[in-house]
């Protein structure tokens, strides 16, 4: 995939994460489906490791900031 701007990314993110729970916030759940609708390619890495290299503070969600960095490297 094409790089994707901040914008796009913000997009994306506030899709799922409005889906359940905390609106701000992506869970477990809520990145699995993101990547396997979004990012199919990305897939190989497990989600649950995709998860926890972005929660960087281990509040079992994750934030954009989180988010962005982490999900850049794997689509760059
Ligand atoms: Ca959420
Ligand atoms: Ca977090």
């Amino acid at each position: 995939m094409a790089k994707t701007s901040t914008e796009e990314l913000r997009k994306v993110f506030s899709k799922y994460a409005l889906k359940g729970g905390d609106p701000n916030q992506l869970s477990q759940y809520e990145l699995k489906v993101l990547i396997e609708k979004e990012f199919p390619g990305v897939a190989k890495a497990t989600v649950d490791a995709i998860f926890k290299e972005m929660d960087k503070n281990n509040d079992g969600e994750v934030n954009f900031e989180e988010f962005e960095p982490v999900i850049t490297k794997l689509i760059g």
